[in-house]
């Protein structure tokens, strides 16, 4: 075991007692302790965490698998690592480094799925703020294999929300068959994970037509690079808005981040033949439904996105560095994550908000 300063044993976490429950804000919640960490294992002191819908999500138990409790949600984080666990063989990552938390806090990295790079659907896999703590605590315990080094030349609250938001988006376009000048529709577009894809795909050369609701939603993904703009609650036709908006035919892609089942609906129609739905969005308890002579007639293509692996971690945060993609946020304390669920829920949180461990 190797340790960069002295850990504390105990530590302000928010935790989830059980799913549903009320968040409740700890002093005394124990510190994972260095000679703990088994090889491999490391601790990260936290700098600041963004929140996304996701952890929402997992504290009212919306899916069909559920998370641990009690909980300590959280995948957006950046901090320095403080401990490794002893006998830790060849570890990517060395004391004092700054690195991020991601959804994927480990995987075997040996079974098929790791080996062709799909390492988030490893059956071994753990996943921060769900089946282990996440994010929204002082330390957390981690991977030294799964750790993001975050590059110079961006801010750790700057670079939060790629580990999650951005590297989702990021893979999602890459995987929508979009090529220089086609048009990709993004429903979701105001928030977290859609004003940094509005972003990435102008940073790509796409056009985009973004989809959300409110004039601060909108003026933002026009500011960001989107060319065109639907609020979802005006439109009287979605499916002729978005096509009379895409030379006639319908975008290219759609890459959709709502947290609502609506915003898939009428994707089939809207989209251009040849299409590609990119299911991205997680919201509770739906199902895709797809006219099976439209998406046959029309050779849509359906795929779901599921965050990144290590590798688009790291692309993903290239580009924010270099400033081709910025987070839009606002920073607050730990103890205004409740306040950001409810903002979250009514759907009036403008980007993301990053949480700060060094404000009180
Ligand atoms: O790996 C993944 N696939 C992944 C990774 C991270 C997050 C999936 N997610 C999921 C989350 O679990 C959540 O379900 O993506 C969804 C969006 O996460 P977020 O960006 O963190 O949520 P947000 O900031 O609340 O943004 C959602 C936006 O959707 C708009 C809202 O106004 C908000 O700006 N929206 C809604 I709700 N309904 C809409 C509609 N019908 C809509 N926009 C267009 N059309
Ligand atoms: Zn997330």
């Amino acid at each position: 075991m190797s340790t960069f300063e002295p850990i504390p044993k105990t530590m302000k976490a928010a935790v989830i007692p059980s799913t549903g429950a009320s968040l409740v804000i700890r002093d005394d919640e124990p510190v994972p302790q260095p000679e703990d960490l088994l090889p491999g294992e490391c601790l990260v002191k936290m700098d600041c965490t963004g929140v996304c819908h996701t952890d929402l999500h997992a504290a009212k138990g919306d899916w069909p698998i559920p998370a641990k409790t009690p909980l300590i949600g959280g995948h957006e984080g950046v901090g320095i690592v403080v401990a490794i666990g002893a006998h830790t063989q060849d570890s990517p990552v060395k004391l004092g480094d700054r690195v991020g938390i991601k959804w994927l806090a480990d995987s075997c990295l040996d079974c098929e799925s790791c080996r062709k790079g799909l390492e988030q659907v490893c059956l071994k896999g753990k996943y921060s703020g769900f089946t282990v703590d996440g994010t929204f605590s002082e330390y957390v315990h981690s991977y030294v294999r799964h750790v993001t080094p975050i590059p110079d030349g961006i801010g750790s609250a700057e670079a939060a929300s790629i580990l999650c938001a951005g590297v989702t988006v990021y893979r999602a376009i890459k995987y929508s068959h979009c090529g220089i000048g086609d048009w990709i529709v993004l429903p979701g577009a105001g928030g977290g994970l859609g004003h940094l894809a509005v972003q990435y795909a102008s940073a790509m050369g796409l056009r985009v037509l973004a989809i959300d609701t409110g004039a601060d939603k909108r003026d933002l993904v026009m500011k960001l690079g989107a060319e065109k703009w639907i609020d979802f609650k005006e439109t009287k036709d979605l499916v002729k808005d978005i096509q009379d908006a895409t030379d006639g035919l319908g975008p290219h892609a759609a890459v959709i981040t709502a947290a609502t089942g609506k915003a898939y609906e009428q994707a089939i129609d809207y989209l251009r033949p040849g299409g590609y739905l990119m299911a991205v969005g997680l919201p509770a308890k739906a199902s895709l439904s797809a006219d099976i002579f439209f998406t046959v007639t029309k050779s849509i293509s359906i795929l779901g996105s599921y965050v990144g692996n290590r590798q688009d971690a790291r692309e993903a945060l290239d580009i924010a560095a270099r400033g081709k993609v910025k987070c839009y946020f606002s920073t607050k304390s730990l103890s205004a994550l409740k306040e950001t669920y409810e903002g979250l829920e009514k759907g009036n949180i403008v980007g993301r908000i990053v949480l700060d461990f060094k404000r009180q």
